[in-house]
């Protein structure tokens, strides 16, 4: 019912609204997932209505990760397994009208997110089936032969299993290294790979954002910007943490093409720790900027209770989808009437 509403709603806004501005004057027929015929240039339209027909889910993302199949050697070293299928045939309806076809591993962009204890042995079953050859190359220490450079995995059910010790301590990414690599990058095959130092770390609200875009014409500029795929997601459905609640954020910025990007957050400042590899912060700032594949951990509270943006401070990016919104909870008293931004 509830999508049937959006989609409604959605439909009608795009109707109401039938001239776009003079960057997208060249309108196409396209058919919805829902069977409606939109006309769009390909660029964003209204991203409030996008979510109704996306099959992939920001919010599911954000807290999800995945601890593998856990078993122990004879000397106690604690194994972790995991399989990753890649596929490259995917359609994702990732704005309304705005088709574009994702390579996916388990069939999401980002891919799964690894999560594994400094020290552990890991094993990552990887399947390609795809219809081009793949790999996965993980940022962090391992033999040159689970580089997931030299070592193509070939289509149609393809199989190698990277097998290396989880080190170091921090955030990483993961991505297919097959040239084009641009190509490969950018359609959606990478991922966050979480290495927790061995004490842990202090409790925490913790999240996984994921900075990236889409060029959806191919003209290697990307038409729109996310934390987490879907551009304005947490704005229209604001992330829910509660006051003097610890939030601790795993960002990786995965952005092609633009050379930089950044993180900043209203209202507050965070402790920042590059890649994640130290367990003493490096900065207490608002605003981190990033370079290509550059992540670390981002630590906060919130002493005021209310709905606070977050955004790349670089606006283009920003008006392009890049931006959310934290709705504090005050711990004390919760208050349903808050929940009006909740999906
Ligand atoms: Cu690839």
């Amino acid at each position: 019912m509830i999508l049937l509403l959006s989609i409604t709603i959605g439909l009608s806004a795009i109707v109401a609204f039938p001239n776009f501005s003079e960057a997208q004057s060249e309108l196409k027929t396209f058919v919805t997932h829902s069977g409606e015929v939109i006309r769009t240039t390909g660029e964003i339209i209204d991203p409030l209505y996008t979510v109704s027909t996306v099959e992939f889910d920001p919010m599911e993302y954000l807290r999800e990760f995945n601890y593998g199949q856990i078993s122990k050697l004879a000397d106690g070293t604690t194994v972790r397994e995991y399989t990753i299928i890649a596929e490259d045939d995917k359609v994702m309806e990732v704005s309304p009208g705005v088709f574009y076809n994702v390579w996916t591993y388990n069939g999401t962009v980002p891919g799964p997110t690894i999560r594994a204890t400094e020290g552990d042995l890991l094993k990552i079953n990887f399947i390609n089936n795809g219809s081009k050859e793949h790999t996965i190359h993980f940022h962090g220490i391992h033999p040159a032969g689970m580089d997931g450079v030299f070592e193509a995995v070939g289509s149609g059910g393809g199989k190698f299993v990277y097998e290396f010790e989880a080190g170091p301590v921090g955030v990483h990414p993961y991505h297919c290294h097959v040239m084009p690599l641009e190509e490969h990058i950018i359609h959606g095959l990478y991922g966050v790979f979480i290495v927790d130092p061995k004490e842990g770390r202090e409790l925490a609200d913790e999240m996984v954002m994921v900075l990236n875009g889409f060029d959806t014409d191919f003209d290697t500029e990307n038409n729109f910007y996310a934390a987490n795929t879907i551009p304005f997601y947490y704005q229209h459905h604001p992330i829910q943490i509660n006051t003097n609640e610890l939030i601790r954020i795993y960002v990786v910025n995965m952005v092609e093409f633009d050379p930089i990007n950044n993180f900043h957050l209203h209202g507050n400042l965070y402790n920042y720790y590059p890649t994640g590899t130290d367990l003493v912060p490096s900065f207490y700032t608002d605003m981190i900027t990033l370079s290509q594949t550059e992540r670390g951990i981002m630590e906060f509270e919130y002493t005021y209770p209310g709905k606070y943006l977050f955004h790349a401070h670089k606006v283009e990016f920003s008006e392009k989808g890049w931006v959310g919104i934290f709705l504090v909870n005050d711990e004390n008293e919760f208050d349903e009437s808050d929940m009006e931004y909740g999906s």
